[in-house]
């Protein structure tokens, strides 16, 4: 008989429904309500977004769905059935609720994965600890794959998408090696800096192998989607770096959120819109790679990643 394995593959979430935004920002901020004019001001950007309103439910979904699929045929793993449950920060089901789902099924062993390949502790490490703590309550053995950044099929489906993009500017009759491409992952709090966090370093990692591996000759790499809080956050901000790309006479930037691996609010509202427009003004020319969904590279990178981790516990 085959053994089972639960897979609790975790994401950020998204609201349900319009009506749903102002619970989801709550929990975004632990607990504490947004303004009117906060919730005023991220409803409309929510309004604003092309593919649906919110569509991260069903790239998520899809996602879980193709990886349990990658997982079960993969010939290293012919005695395991593998069970992929839905575990999302900030929306039901909530990781609490996929953990419980798991141990309802009468699953005994787990793996965690989170659709973000970069750990820091405060995204990868709080996936893990509410995750953790509920297995802990109910008796459920789960490890954790805390980081995939340099997968190769992880880096090779970044590159295939960077080189796509730079084959679109030529044909625009732009100079592909005059091109900057901009690597981006969403920004943190400065004070992560001092707390020995991997997650820089990490995003510089991958932006190297991939920058590599497209044979990119012009490269840098900035934040995007600071938190609208007090704090400091991890800086240069991408409209910074645009305005200064523009001083530089740059005019042909590609944008590579390496930190994404979906179509959601930061990539679609962010950058294909708010990026996009202040590059119009500038008459610079900004094209965006598409983002991995559920692109069956990376669903090996991670499927790969599961069963290594698995092998190593056994
Ligand atoms: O499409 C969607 O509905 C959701 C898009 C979405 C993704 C995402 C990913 C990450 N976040 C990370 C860190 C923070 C920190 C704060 C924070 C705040 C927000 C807000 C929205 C939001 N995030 Fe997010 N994030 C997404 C959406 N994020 C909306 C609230 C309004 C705003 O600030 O824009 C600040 C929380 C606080 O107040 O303390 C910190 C990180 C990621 C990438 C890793 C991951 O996916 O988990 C890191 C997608």
């Amino acid at each position: 008989m085959k053994s089972r394995i639960g897979v609790l593959v975790m994401s950020y979430g998204t609201p349900e429904s319009m009506e749903g935004i102002e619970s989801y920002y709550t929990h975004i901020r632990r607990g504490n309500k947004p303004s009117e004019e906060q919730l005023k001001e991220l409803t409309e950007r929510y309004e604003a977004i092309v593919g649906g309103v919110f569509p991260l439910r069903e790239n998520t979904d899809r996602q879980v769905q193709t990886l349990q699929e990658t997982l079960n045929v993969d010939p290293r793993a012919v005695d395991t059935e593998f069970v992929c449950y839905q575990g999302l920060k900030h929306a039901s089901p909530y990781i609490e609720d996929g953990v419980e789902s798991m141990v309802r099924d009468g699953i005994t062993k787990a793996v965690g994965i989170v659709l973000a390949p970069h750990y820091s502790i405060m995204s990868i490490g709080s996936y893990i600890k509410r995750a953790q703590a509920k297995a802990d309550e109910l008796g459920l053995e789960i490890s954790f794959v805390e980081s995939y950044h340099l997968h190769p099929k992880l880096i090779e489906a970044f590159a295939d998408r960077v080189s796509a993009k730079l084959n679109q500017f030529e044909e625009a009759g732009a100079d592909r090696d005059s091109v900057r491409v901009l690597f981006s992952a969403h920004s943190l709090p400065e004070r992560i800096l001092s707390m020995g966090d991997p997650y820089q370093d990490q995003l510089l990692e991958t932006s190297k192998a991939v920058a590599d591996q497209a044979g990119v000759k012009q490269w840098q790499f900035t934040w995007q989607s600071a938190g609208r809080t007090a704090e400091p956050w991890l800086g240069p901000d991408i409209l910074d770096t645009l305005q200064n790309l523009n001083k530089e006479q740059v005019e042909d930037v590609l944008v590579a959120p390496v930190g994404f691996v979906s179509d959601h609010l930061e990539v679609l509202y962010d950058l294909d819109i708010e990026a996009k427009s202040v590059a119009k003004e500038m008459d610079m020319r900004l094209m965006r790679i598409d983002s991995l969904n559920s692109d069956p590279l990376y669903m090996e990178a991670l499927s790969d990643s599961v069963i290594t981790l698995l092998a190593e516990t056994q």
